[in-house]
């Protein structure tokens, strides 16, 4: 299969990165559909992965270093990401970075989420390199959409903490039909709803299919709760104050009374809430290193959206699809 050149006035993460003859060969024998945002998805090992991703996938997979101290923040896309690299970033650091609404210093307040919590799959991509978490004091803070099979042999063999977020699969449809075509090239006209359903439905999203990603972290996190923290979008928006806490026990930095007593737990969630974040400069007006809007990852921020979006049909169809998938494993959606 050729793959499409596309002009050098795009947005870096729309150019085609040079792929090694590896991956070209690779590519070329694996099963492949158009890809949502550009591009294609092709199916490597049973999950679907945009071509400009996969080159990076494989390169992590050979040299990413974890570290016994690291914590990774794996996620569906479209599940909430950005939301939790802040919660972590601002959990995580706050002996640092003081998440109280008078530090105007605090990095979230002029750097997007993604910048702080970088995804491994990133990090040994060559060009557009990362910040190198290293140069904060450890923990590092990493985050990635590969499904568990596909960790990198370190992360396994190492004892870093791994949390997981997912969300409603609806959600994650309507969500991921604003994103593509929010971040698609205008030339490229617009994906139907319609289309992204077919899409999902079928398994063929980015890093899915979504049943499977989600079923890999869960069945980890049953037989390794001390390893492995599954965590849903909804659950958080529910409860964020009772999830800051559990997530906080499970990285083993609980607050202290003195914390709890000034309010720590509130200063966080108010830092990292979405009428904070999107409302921010650097959010609403600043990119990443790959061209991509910082405002692309905040649009409405709320559970339940897919109501004003998918059709009866779409749900039923949708929901069947879900509880075959799911069915013994007491995941609910
Ligand atoms: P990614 O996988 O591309 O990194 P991700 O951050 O997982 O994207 O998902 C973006 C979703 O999280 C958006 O959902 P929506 O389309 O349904 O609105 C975005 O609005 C939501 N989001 C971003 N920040 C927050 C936040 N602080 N609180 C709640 N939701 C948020």
């Amino acid at each position: 299969m050729s793959l499409p050149q596309t002009p050098p006035s795009l947005p870096q993460y729309l150019q085609e990165i040079e792929l090694s003859q590896e991956t070209r060969d690779l590519i070329s024998t694996l099963p492949a559909e158009k890809g949502l945002i550009s591009g294609h998805l092709h199916q490597y090992q049973g999950f679907w992965y945009p071509t400009m991703h996969i080159q990076k996938v494989l390169a992590s997979q050979k040299h990413f270093q974890a570290q016994d101290t690291d914590i990774l923040l794996a996620t569906t896309p479209k599940s909430g990401t950005t939301w939790l690299k802040a919660i972590l970033f601002a959990l995580v650091k706050r002996v640092h970075y003081h998440p109280d609404p008078q530090n105007m210093d605090h990095p979230l307040l002029t750097n997007n989420p993604h910048v702080l919590v970088p995804f491994l799959e990133n990090k040994h991509s060559g060009k557009n390199q990362i910040p190198d978490p290293t140069s904060y004091a450890p923990p590092r803070l990493f985050s990635t959409h590969l499904p568990l099979a596909h960790l990198p042999q370190s992360v396994k063999d190492s004892a870093c903490k791994v949390v997981y977020l997912c969300r409603n699969p609806k959600d994650i449809i309507v969500s991921l039909w604003h994103f593509t075509n929010r971040v698609r090239h205008k030339s490229m006209g617009t994906n139907s709803l319609e289309e992204v359903f077919e899409y999902f439905r079928r398994g063929v999203s980015g890093y899915g299919p979504f049943w499977d990603h989600v079923l890999g972290y869960w069945k980890e996190s049953l037989e390794g709760p001390e390893t492995v923290f599954f965590l849903k979008y909804e659950e958080m928006k529910e409860k964020p104050g009772l999830q800051l806490r559990r997530l906080a026990e499970f990285l083993g930095c609980p607050f202290s009374p003195k914390e709890e007593a000034q309010g720590v737990v509130d200063n966080i969630l108010r830092l990292c809430s979405f009428e904070n974040l999107s409302n921010l400069d650097v959010n609403k007006n600043e990119k990443l290193s790959t061209g991509m809007e910082n405002s692309a990852f905040f649009r409405r921020g709320e559970a339940g959206d897919w109501r004003n979006y998918l059709t009866a049909e779409m749900v039923e169809q949708l929901d069947r699809i879900i509880e075959e998938k799911l069915q013994g494993s007491d995941l609910k959606f």
